[in-house]
């Protein structure tokens, strides 16, 4: 883990931790309904995966029930999860994206 010391004028020391931030696993969750074309579309379109890794993908959720899809900071990994979720119901698919600490 990166730190620094800080000296005060007071003598006293301080030592501050430089965290990296929080990452989360967007996660695609299998269901019977939508189309294996329209999830290797999606994770092309959002994850920007090509289309060999997106059908191994697709297919690892279609036979596991889930697969990590990326690993992200808080705010992108929200946005990839409303993307993917307002793009699903758009086209009338149950398809859900989800997300989880990394
Ligand atoms: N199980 C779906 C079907 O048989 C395909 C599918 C794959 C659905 C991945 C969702 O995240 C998913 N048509």
């Amino acid at each position: 883990m990166s730190e620094f010391e800080h000296q005060h004028q007071s003598g006293v020391k301080e030592k501050h931790e430089l965290k990296p931030p929080p990452m989360y696993k967007v996660i695609l969750n299998n269901d019977d309904y939508t189309p294996m074309d329209f999830v290797v579309e999606i994770l092309v379109r959002f994850f920007r995966m090509n289309s060999e890794q997106a059908t191994d993908v697709m297919l690892q959720i279609h036979y596991k029930g889930k697969a990590v899809c990326g690993v992200f900071s808080a705010e992108v990994a929200e946005t990839k999860v409303v993307q993917v979720n307002q793009y699903a119901r758009e086209h009338q698919h149950p398809l859900l994206c989800t997300m989880e600490p990394s």
